[in-house]
């Protein structure tokens, strides 16, 4: 029970592994979610990671109503600090697919939502059910689920708290593709290598330009774009780059 983190080469996987429970996410869970996700973007080797569930019904129920909720109330109160994560307090430019085996709710879904590529199955299903318990969701739901899918739709769910299935979350652009449940981590670590092929720093500026460009004026955003160009145009990798495709042979990046 817990979280498995488990590198191979230059990607990682983060599983929510407690299926008995739906991998409903506990104060303990919270605390290794955090330390891999510093170990994640802190490991020079490593340059993508994946996250998914243990179990062929969940990715990820949201927060253990049990103990994590209680936690967090007693948080709020003693004003205690939450261990960091991709859903709050870390960043990491390095990109992270969710492999999505089933009911992502709630605080899953925020776990998604914090994941730049996002595969489901074909059993998944997606919700936001925190106002039915009396609360909105805390870990960025609010606001990452609307930059991702149209507003009257991420309302829907926000405000009903009803879930909706993998083809309409492929629909309205919440997931990348939808494939059968045998064929998910495949799909995942297809895709993963797909991401570890161009430049490393190249790849982790164009996340870096798409998110904070995306919270800051147009303008801003260029501003900032020629900026991650900058330091680009003056690493190895580019050179590299370059070379390569005069020689019409593969680049061999080295992330410097
Ligand atoms: N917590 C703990 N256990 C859960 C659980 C949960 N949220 N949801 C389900 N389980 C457990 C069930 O109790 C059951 O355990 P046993 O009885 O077998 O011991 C087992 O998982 C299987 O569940 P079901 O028997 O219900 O399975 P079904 O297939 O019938 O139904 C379901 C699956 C997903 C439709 C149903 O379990 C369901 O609706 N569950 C509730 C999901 C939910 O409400 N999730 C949202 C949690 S709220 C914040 C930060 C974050 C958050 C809030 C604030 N701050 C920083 C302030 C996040 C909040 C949330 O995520």
């Amino acid at each position: 029970m817990g979280i498995d983190y488990v590198k191979e080469g230059k990607i990682a996987t983060i599983i929510l592994n407690r299926p008995e429970a739906l991998n409903a996410i506990t104060p303990e869970m919270l605390r290794q979610l955090s330390e891999a996700f510093v170990d994640f973007r802190d490991d020079e080797q490593l340059m993508v990671g994946i996250i998914t569930g243990a179990g062929e019904k969940a990715f990820s129920i949201g927060a253990d109503i049990e103990t994590m909720l209680p936690e967090m109330k007693k948080a709020r109160v003693q004003k205690l600090p939450e261990p960091p994560t991709i859903m709050c307090g870390l960043t990491t430019w390095k990109p992270l697919i969710a492999a999505i085996n089933g009911a992502c709710l709630g605080g899953g879904l925020e776990l998604a939502l914090a994941c730049d590529l996002r595969i489901a199955s074909e059993n998944a299903t997606f919700g936001m059910p925190e106002v039915t318990l009396g609360l909105i969701p805390g870990w960025g739901g609010t606001q990452r689920l609307p930059r991702a899918i149209p507003l009257a739709k991420a309302e829907e769910m926000l405000l009903t708290g009803r879930p909706i299935n993998a083809q309409e979350a492929y629909r309205v652009g919440l997931v990348n593709r939808v494939v059968p449940l045998p064929q998910l981590m495949s799909a995942a670590r297809q895709l993963a290598e797909l991401l570890c092929k161009p430049a490393p720093l190249a790849v982790r500026a164009a996340k870096q330009a798409i998110l904070q460009g995306i919270e800051v004026t147009l303008e801003d955003g260029i501003a900032l774009e020629r900026q991650l160009n900058d330091s680009l145009l003056t690493t190895e990798d580019f050179e590299e780059g370059c070379r390569a495709a005069i020689e019409k042979r593969r680049p061999a990046f080295k992330g410097k």
